[in-house]
């Protein structure tokens, strides 16, 4: 099943979203670009030029493609988005509407799983905080605290099992720390042992790391049960989306000893994040960076300059979302 047949016509593309030179450079002649940055750029967008788009390239997601947004072009054929996760793209929309989705997944899992293990260590050992110390000269005076944390004592609970869940998880095997997981269905050819009830398993484990899409079918998962489950020495990673983890549950629960830290890539209303948790010293926060290095950013650009550029020639999208399986025009 493959894409558009190659001929001289121009093709027209609206590159939604921050420019970014992989994209903005990635494309010969044969296409037109048409490049909008921000959703109320893109209500300048006219009906004309809206009639001629038959791909997009969505290059953050601070933009979205949602039905309403998709409706606007009635010969679009494929979008393009940036980012393993595509919440902000109304997939089924486009599915029902014989529209490609395509994400950026693979070049991004080492890097999320990085990240997260390294989100793991900072909030257990409390990088963060002992470098403030360091900085304003008290280790002068004396030795930093010892950390109440320590991978040592751990088991994992991972929320999510994917491909970044993998790599997460053959990242805490090395380091021998016991690992389990929740998802909806075992996954395949993973050993470690399975939950299918998200509370079982807070109550057997000390530590979540969540790494699930986002999207109703995750919204707020983690909520004032499970860390109630997880209790009073309980951790809980985020690199997933804000929108998994109830925030004002986790705020209540980091404040009243219900559970003991948190170290958050994510927040659910990103890049505005609760002062009351900027505040806290028991969390370890971070501007979503989990993919955000020169190298892994340049190869996600790069896939998906490659995803219209193999359909419109006539090829098989790289990397179809799992709503919209490689088909034909
Ligand atoms: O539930 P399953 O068997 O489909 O397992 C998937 C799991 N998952 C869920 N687990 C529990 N409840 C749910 N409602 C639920 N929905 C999905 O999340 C699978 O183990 C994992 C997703 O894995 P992948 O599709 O391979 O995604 P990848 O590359 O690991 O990235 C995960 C997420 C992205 O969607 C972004 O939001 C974030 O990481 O960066």
């Amino acid at each position: 099943m493959v894409g558009g047949n190659i001929s001289s016509e121009k093709i027209d593309l609206l590159i939604y979203g921050p420019s970014k030179p992989i994209v903005d450079n990635g494309f010969s002649d044969q296409f037109v670009l048409h490049p909008f940055e921000t959703i109320p750029d893109l209500e300048r967008l006219t009906p004309a030029v809206a009639e001629k788009i038959r791909g997009m390239a969505v290059t953050y997601n601070s933009v979205r493609g949602d039905s309403k947004t998709l409706a606007r072009f009635p010969k679009m054929e494929i979008v393009s988005s940036f980012g393993v996760g595509y919440d902000h793209i109304d997939a089924a929309y486009a599915r029902d509407h014989n529209i490609m989705v395509t994400n950026t997944p693979d070049v991004l899992t080492e890097e999320v799983a990085d990240i997260a293990f390294g989100l793991l260590i900072a909030t257990l050992r409390e990088f963060i905080k002992a470098d403030r110390y360091l900085r304003s000269g008290l280790w002068l005076t004396q030795n930093f605290p010892l950390s109440v944390g320590s991978l040592r004592d751990r088991k994992v609970g991972m929320v999510g099992m994917g491909r970044i869940g993998q790599a997460i998880a053959r990242r805490l095997d090395a380091s021998r720390v016991p690992v389990v997981y929740h998802t909806r269905k075992p996954a395949d050819g993973v050993s470690h042992k399975h939950y299918p009830d998200l509370i079982e398993m807070a109550k057997a484990v000390d530590t979540l790391i969540v790494i699930v899409p986002g999207g109703p079918s995750t919204a707020k998962m983690i909520n004032a049960d499970v860390m109630k489950a997880l209790g009073p020495r309980g951790v809980i990673i985020n690199v997933a989306r804000g929108s998994v983890v109830d925030e004002q549950a986790l705020i209540s629960a980091l404040k009243s000893g219900t559970i003991l830290a948190a170290g958050l890539d994510v927040f659910e209303k990103e890049p505005n994040v609760p002062d009351e948790l900027r505040t806290m010293q028991n969390v370890v926060l971070l501007p979503h960076i989990g993919s955000a290095s020169v190298v892994t950013r340049n190869a996600m650009d790069q896939l998906v300059v490659d995803n219209l550029k193999a359909w419109f020639a006539g090829k098989p999208p790289l990397t179809p979302v799992a709503e919209t399986p490689a088909k034909s025009r």
